[in-house]
């Protein structure tokens, strides 16, 4: 563990006495490491290890050594899929499906993601700035340190290119990283109802070029659903994005089965979001081209979905299974990363220990962050967060408590 080059520069800071979650697989439970420390220099991880062998020279170098008292140290948390810039809610839309109007009949009325779009055209770019800002408020107060953040209430060129550099002004301004989706492919606007193939051609002529040129998207994500677009249209954006060297992400199966997953997998997308209508027999595709499954428990309870994903196979298979807020104000007004870990584990039967996985090392993976950020290893960034608390399980135990007593990022306490 040790990395020899950096025995003799001093560390700027050690956090020692820790009970560290490494996140790192393997044999040991949650990669735990009983009386850890960790040494950092700049934004990065440079040694990971027994506080008992913390190098000598270094307790007498290191100018910032921090006494964990036995805290948990745990990575830095990751959202990896969330719809958190908009304008407007939909509390309105809440109060129908009590009345009994689902979810796709809202849709298919005009309302649901077209009522978000008609909100977020008219909302300036600094509005939208400051209202992401305040419920991401909420996420860095619970230890996140990097989130994604789509497009898709846009539907037009101005407003999906507004969107996408309110993101990246997140990214820059905040203290946290955030990796942008383009989602031009979320829904169809009314401006070319009943011609989706149309705004298809539209979103790879007119837009998706422009957001690659101006480095605005990390990954390109689609909706695939008979309320939103097939699994063949969205194969046509999908091979756009390939063209401008863009990652896939695909909302699949979350209604109904359209085996948009497996088209997104072989087609080597990073991940496949909320898959409640997986079939087990595509689990195979998914674990053979190494894409996540991401989890939305969020989406799921708030819907009142009854059909769960295929957790069992996606298990027994191994494939990376990710948990996420899903952030938006349709589906899952949600501003709680670590609600999603309790529900992952009643709703879905994860494990703690898959649930806290699943908002680190394989929520990066998700985001292809891999090799940067998810676990607490020599080389990745200091991206870490201690809680007051000893047991991991304890995240996943507890509901609308926040033990989050300290954020680093980057190297440097938040
Ligand atoms: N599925 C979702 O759950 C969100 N988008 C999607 O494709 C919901 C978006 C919304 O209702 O505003
Ligand atoms: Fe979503």
């Amino acid at each position: 563990m040790l990395d020899k080059d950096q025995t003799q520069k001093p560390w700027d800071s050690l956090w020692f006495n820790a009970r560290v979650a490494t996140m790192v697989a393997g044999d040991k439970p949650y990669g735990l490491i009983d009386h850890g420390a960790i040494g950092i220099i700049d934004e990065k991880i440079v040694w990971v290890g027994e506080t008992s062998q913390v190098p000598k020279e270094q307790l007498a170098l290191c100018q910032n050594q921090m006494d964990c008292m036995s805290a948990l140290a745990t990575p830095g948390l990751i959202d990896c899929h969330t719809h958190i810039v908009y304008g407007g809610e939909r509390i309105d839309e809440f109060e129908m499906r009590l009345n009994g109007a689902s979810y796709s009949e809202i849709s298919k009325a005009g309302g649901g993601i077209a009522s978000t779009v008609s909100a977020t055209r008219l909302s300036t770019e600094d509005a939208l700035f400051d209202s992401a800002k305040q419920r991401i408020n909420s996420f860095l107060n619970e230890g996140v340190t990097t989130i994604e953040i789509k497009s898709g209430y846009g539907l037009d060129l101005e407003t999906e290119l507004k969107m996408l550099r309110v993101a990246r002004r997140l990214g820059r301004e905040l203290s946290l990283d955030v990796s942008t989706s383009f989602l031009g492919a979320h829904a169809i606007p009314a401006e070319f109802k009943n011609r989706s193939d149309d705004y298809i051609d539209y979103i790879c002529r007119d837009v998706l070029p422009l957001v690659a040129a101006d480095n605005l998207a990390d990954s390109v994500d689609a909706f695939c659903e008979d309320i939103a677009f097939s699994a063949q249209q969205i194969e046509r954006v999908f091979r756009c994005a390939v063209s401008h060297g863009l990652s896939l992400k695909l909302h699949a199966e979350q209604l109904s089965d359209q085996k948009g997953a497996v088209m997104a997998a072989e087609m080597g997308a990073l991940s496949v979001d909320h898959i409640e209508y997986l079939a087990e027999d595509d689990v195979a595709v998914i674990k053979r081209n190494d894409t996540v499954a991401v989890l939305l428990p969020g989406a799921f309870y708030f819907l009142g979905e009854t059909k769960l994903p295929p957790v069992a196979a996606l298990r027994s298979q191994g494939v990376s299974i990710a948990i996420s807020s899903d952030a938006n104000p349709g589906s899952s007004p949600v501003s709680s990363l670590l609600l999603m870990l309790n529900m992952a584990c009643t709703l879905f039967k994860l494990t703690p220990e898959e649930s806290l996985a699943g908002v680190t090392r394989n929520a990066a993976k998700a985001l292809g962050l891999a090799s940067e950020v998810g676990t607490l290893e020599v080389g990745k960034l200091a991206n870490m967060v201690l809680w007051s608390l000893e047991n991991p399980a304890e995240l996943s135990y507890r509901i609308g408590h926040n033990p989050c007593q300290k954020v680093m990022y980057r190297g440097k306490v938040r």
